[in-house]
Formats: structure tokens, C-alpha cells, sequence
């Protein structure tokens, strides 16, 4: 009896007496818990804020590329009507039928497209080759490729990274120089929008993320809703051909608009931008615009498209 009064007094004073272990603060286990979850929390934390601030960029971006787009459209409509200058002897009134006529307007059309809408320096500077005069634009770019210098004090044509970034400095240079009395780009571009990247003296417009946007003339290989599938299979149909053959004197030409791009928040543009070949024919490098890898062949062969989350101008925006 005795002992069994004895065994319950204990097991009551041990059932209020404090763990002495507790006292000791958090076990390990419990402090590795703790720190695990205060790191989970910081990660989403962190992931949260840089997935807005690049939805923040994308916004900025897209509002860049609206602006740029629209006085560069203003411009391509233009050539619809555009009056062409021939040199003496050459042109349309020397053609023999009105059909041959058509074929060579739309040569020097798109010659006077590719010297005032360039997208690489050999287009600045390379002869007119269809018989047209050398436009006031291209000339104007000439003067200003010529005063520019680079961070080193170099002519910019004299610089080593001249070549580089040549389409998104020749959008700057197209959308920069006055030739009439439209308005100025600089009014509705702020200074941020601007750079010079690869410190040639040649300025560039930037993206949110601060990479040059990037520009193609004529890319007959981005598929987009100006530019379908369809009317790439049916040039011929009047819906898609080409509004500046209204002769129809070219099978292939189906409607094209100028393409303006962001890298987008991958920081890579990864498509297809290398004009070669003959530089007044739009349509002769099918591949221009379409998306490729990191050694230069299309996505599909190694499955990553990092062109996906370009931003761009055939996008709504
Ligand atoms: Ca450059
Ligand atoms: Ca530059
Ligand atoms: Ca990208």
C-alpha cells in the first residue's frame, strides 16, 4: 500500500515537474524546420516580386514597340502611292508593255523600301541597283553614320562592334531622321528608351530589361495574324497578296509587314535575321522570322522556342 502511494506521489510531482530538456530552447530538428520554412517563405516572396516586376517590363515594352510601331507604319502605307525617282533612261517609260512596266516599279518600290527601311549598314551604304536615285533618307543616314563616334572616340563605321546590333541602330536611325514635317519619335520615346549598348556611337531603342529591340523588313517566316499561314499558301488570293503589286506581276509576294521585336524576359530574340542573297526580293529567304536554336537551325530541333516570349509588333499590344 505503502509503496503504491509512494509510486503515484511520484508519478504526479514527475507529471509537473518541466522537461528539463525543454528548457534548453528548440531541439536542432525543430530550429531546421523553422529556418526550411522561413527560406520557402523568402523564395515565393522573391519569385513573386521578380514575376511582377517583369510583368512591370513587359508592360513598359510593349508600350515602346506600340510607339515604334505606329511611325513605322505610317511610313509603309506610304509606299503605296510612293512617287519613284529614276535615274535618266531608266524606269517604267523605257518598259515594253505595261506588265514589264508594273515588274520594275515594284523593283524600284522595293529597292527605295530596302534603302530608306534598312536593316543592315551594306543597305546604307551599297548602290542602288535597279536604276532608282539614291533616296534623301539613305543619304541622311550616310551623314549620320559619318558624324557619329563610338565610346572611344572612333568614327562609329570604324569601330569593332559596328556590325553588331546593326538592325536594331538602323530602326533608330529610320525612325530618328526628320525627313518632313511629321512629328519627332523623340517626343514620345523617353531618354530610358534609349541606348547604346555595344558603344559604337549608334543608338538603339531598348526594351524594359534594357536589350535593343530588333527589327526585320521584310520577314516572310514569322507566321503571325498579319501574316498567316494561309496567305503564305495562297499568295495569289487578293485578300493576301501583296498590296504594293496590285499587278499581281509576282506570284510569291504576299502581304508583309515590317516586324519590331523585344527579346522578351528570356533576354534571347532567337530568330532567323540575316538578310542574304538578293536584297530587293522579299520573299527569296523563306526563313526570315522564324524562330531558331542557339546554333542557328529552327526550334524543332532541339525543342526549346525561346522566341516565344518575344514581344513584338504584329501582337495585339
Ligand atoms: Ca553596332
Ligand atoms: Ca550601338
Ligand atoms: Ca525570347
Amino acid at each position: 500500500m505503502n509503496i503504491a502511494i509512494r509510486n503515484l506521489r511520484r508519478r504526479g510531482r514527475s507529471a509537473f515537474r518541466p522537461d528539463p530538456r525543454r528548457d534548453a530552447g528548440f531541439t536542432l530538428i525543430e530550429l531546421l524546420i523553422v529556418v526550411t520554412i522561413i527560406a520557402l517563405v523568402a523564395g515565393m516572396m522573391l519569385f513573386a516580386l521578380a514575376g511582377a516586376r517583369n510583368n512591370a517590363l513587359e508592360r513598359k515594352t510593349r508600350t515602346t514597340i506600340q510607339r515604334l510601331n505606329e511611325a513605322l507604319l505610317a511610313r509603309w502605307v506610304s509606299y503605296e502611292t510612293r512617287r519613284i525617282t529614276w535615274q535618266e533612261g531608266q524606269g517604267p517609260s523605257a518598259a515594253t508593255s505595261p506588265i514589264a512596266a508594273a515588274r520594275l516599279r515594284l523593283r524600284g518600290l522595293r529597292e527605295l523600301m530596302r534603302m530608306e527601311m534598312p536593316q543592315a549598314w551594306s543597305e546604307v551604304t551599297g548602290q542602288p541597283t535597279t536604276g532608282i536615285v539614291r533616296p534623301a533618307a539613305n543619304r541622311a543616314y550616310q551623314r549620320r553614320i559619318n558624324e557619329a563616334k563610338s565610346k572611344d572616340g572612333k568614327k562609329a563605321s570604324e569601330s569593332a562592334n559596328f556590325s553588331d546590333l546593326a538592325n536594331a541602330e538602323c530602326l533608330y536611325l529610320i525612325l530618328t531622321t526628320r525627313l518632313g514635317e511629321e512629328e519627332s519619335i523623340r517626343d514620345s520615346i523617353k531618354d530610358s528608351e534609349i541606348g547604346d549598348v555595344d558603344g559604337d556611337g549608334m543608338f538603339e531603342f531598348l526594351d524594359g530589361w534594357g536589350n535593343p529591340i530588333c527589327f526585320i523588313r521584310w520577314a516572310p517566316g514569322f507566321v503571325s495574324d498579319f501574316q498567316p499561314e494561309e496567305a503564305r499558301m495562297n499568295p495569289r488570293n487578293k485578300d493576301y497578296h501583296d498590296p504594293f503589286d496590285s499587278l499581281m506581276t509576282d506570284d510569291k509576294a504576299f502581304a508583309l509587314y515590317p516586324l519590331i521585336y523585344s527579346a522578351g524576359r528570356d533576354k534571347k530574340w532567337d530568330i532567323h535575321h540575316k538578310r542574304e542573297g538578293d536584297m530587293n526580293s522579299p520573299y527569296t529567304q523563306a526563313n526570315m522570322g522564324k524562330p531558331m536554336d542557339e546554333d542557328g537551325f529552327g526550334y524543332e530541333e532541339n525543342g526549346v522556342d525561346n522566341s516565344r516570349d518575344n514581344i513584338h509588333n504584329h501582337m495585339p499590344l
